[in-house]
């Protein structure tokens, strides 16, 4: 398998995934301006929506939108109950929470990487925002992780999205369960060679 990312976006969500699976693939960087990919291809011709991540899998199909790619990636080892069972109720919670992250919080803050964003309408996305942040304190409060106490790709995908607060000026602080939660994710040790393969020049 190849994951086509970009280093500080949403590709750091399967790339965790790959990593806490011990899935073999490779890292193929884009450059999401020139869209071109690190060795030397138009990125469009692969994902023409143009956008990470966009996972090629071996026979050849791309895949795209990181709530679907995760849960596939998943899938291929249930064992290690990164999704529940694809026909249970906790699998459609955990969609209902992929739903969340990628509409609320993905979504919801990518209007914030404009800087041209006029200082009312960016402080509305920022008040929306903070409303979400509120929501997930009250239920990081009762569990350790998003679907309970275990992690799953949803963990994973919002400790990703959180990780954007340092862009928009926004204080995680203020929301002192979230900013523990980061830091429980952020200590795993997939994260971690994630993170440091996206910073390396090769990956
Ligand atoms: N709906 C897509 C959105 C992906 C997305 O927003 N990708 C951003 C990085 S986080 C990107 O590559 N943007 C570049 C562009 O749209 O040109 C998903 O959930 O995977």
């Amino acid at each position: 398998m190849k994951l086509y990312y970009a280093p500080d976006t949403c590709s750091l969500s399967p790339h965790i995934v790959l990593r806490e699976l011990g899935l073999e693939f490779e890292l193929v960087k884009v450059d999401n301006r020139s869209k071109l990919t690190a060795d030397g291809r138009d990125f469009r011709t692969i994902n023409p929506k143009g956008y990470v991540a966009a996972l090629e899998l071996d026979n050849g199909q791309i895949l795209t939108e990181g709530p679907a790619i995760v849960q596939y990636l998943a899938d291929l080892k249930p064992e290690r109950g990164l999704a529940p069972r694809a026909d249970s109720w906790a699998r459609v919670r955990l969609q209902e929470w992929l739903n969340f992250i990628t509409t609320e919080i993905h979504a919801g803050s990518a209007p914030l990487f404009n800087s041209t964003l006029p200082e009312d309408v960016r402080s509305i996305f920022r008040e929306k925002l903070f409303r979400r942040f509120d929501f997930l304190q009250d239920t990081l409060n009762e569990n350790a992780y998003l679907t309970g106490p275990s992690f799953s790709v949803a963990d994973a995908y919002l400790f990703t999205v959180l990780g954007w607060c340092k862009f928009f000026s926004i204080e995680l602080n203020r929301w002192p369960v979230l900013t523990a939660y980061r830091e429980n994710i952020y200590a795993r040790p997939a994260v971690q060679a994630a993170l440091l393969a996206e910073a390396s020049q090769l990956a």
